[in-house]
């Protein structure tokens, strides 16, 4: 594909050498792209149109919601739910499995997303995203149920964010490798700017909350401090840390240039008797989805990420992923 080729017609072209596709595929990416337009339209704006701020609720995690969570929420919801592409829909933002409009036609993929992640940014104007997972549907008749949402990230048959930084960016997967796009402001397109995305197995560079160091379990002690030793320690490298707090723009840094991005389990999020701190289902699996096809690695820890079978639609999890070989690293030390 060319680059410059637009987000719609570099879909198009990609469905045409599937047997049997019927459009509705590329139709469901056409919405999520109106929606992500949408959202990046608003967080432009900004104080402009009284969208900053939060909102009078808390989400199902107990969370303060930003007004632009519900809003970018309403969006995504809007422009997926009339057009016949989904069977169902998941909100990192709704307790339950979102209710399909009665009369709405019915297609045959379910989308869970966050349709604004890192929100706790928004207000100082640094970088959110909205991160979309995307699955086949059951074909069982009748509306899904909270069940079928319930699958490993290995059956994802695309996955993406959308990053609303200094320009907005579509970056994609339907499992044949990673593209990126940039959003054309002037003719509100999206345009391929960047093919087949490889990060390098290797990195200096690293990316935790490092305020939660006192929590940290043994394996991520040990490696983060190795790191912090340097050329004399025995990594005998010197290492640079970022943390944006927006994990949408961490990923992208990482897909950019390399790095390992880590929200490990800790002593405070078990205290609270949670299983991490980020989403399986909204952040975590389509997240794992696009390093790994990006050449990157994901886990938590432990186990694979995408192999976990989900116990439920909101469920928490710790998060390693980036350069494999960090990443491998990582994983050995919590396995020894
Ligand atoms: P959110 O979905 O409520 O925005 O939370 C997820 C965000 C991630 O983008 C980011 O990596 C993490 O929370 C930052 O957490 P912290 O504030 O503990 O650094
Ligand atoms: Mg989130």
């Amino acid at each position: 594909m060319h680059i410059g080729t637009t987000l719609t017609n570099y879909i198009i072209e990609t469905q045409r050498n599937f047997k049997g596709a019927t459009g509705e595929f590329t139709g469901l990416l056409n919405d999520i792209a109106v929606a992500c337009k949408k959202i990046s339209d608003l967080v432009n704006k900004g104080d402009l149109v009284d969208i900053l701020g939060s909102a009078d609720s808390e989400n199902v995690q107990g969370e303060t919601q930003k007004k632009m969570d519900v809003i970018s929420n309403e969006i995504f919801m809007e422009a997926l739910q009339h057009n016949g592409h989904v069977a169902g829909l998941a909100s990192e933002e709704v307790d339950d499995i979102c209710r399909m409009p009665k009369d709405a036609p019915r297609g045959h993929y379910l989308v869970l997303f966050d349709p604004l992640d890192g929100s706790s940014n928004i207000d100082v104007n640094v970088s959110v995203g909205t991160i979309f997972s995307i699955l086949k549907a059951s074909p069982h008749p009748g509306d899904p149920t909270t069940e079928d949402f319930l699958r490993p990230g290995t059956e994802q048959v695309a996955a993406g964010y959308c990053l609303y930084g200094p320009s907005t960016m579509m970056v994609l997967t339907t499992g044949q490798g990673v593209n990126m796009f940039t959003l054309d402001r002037h003719f509100g397109e999206f345009l391929l700017t960047h093919e087949n995305i490889t990060i390098p197995e290797d990195t200096k560079e690293f990316a935790i909350n490092a305020s939660n160091m006192r929590f940290w379990e043994a394996p991520v002690k040990r490696y983060i401090d190795e790191c912090l030793q340097g050329k004399e320690g025995p990594r005998g490298k010197d290492f640079n840390m970022r943390w944006v707090a927006s994990m949408v723009a961490e990923v992208h840094r990482i897909l950019t240039r390399g790095g390992i991005f880590m929200y490990p389990m800790d002593e405070k999020i078990k205290a609270k008797g949670q299983g991490g701190k980020l989403r399986l289902m909204y952040e975590a699996n389509p997240m794992s989805f696009i390093i790994e096809q990006a050449g990157g690695a994901s886990t938590t820890g432990r186990e694979r990420i995408m192999d976990m079978k989900p116990e439920h639609i909101h469920q928490r999890v710790p998060v390693v992923l980036g350069s494999k070989n960090e990443v491998d690293l990582v994983t050995a030390y919590h396995r020894s």
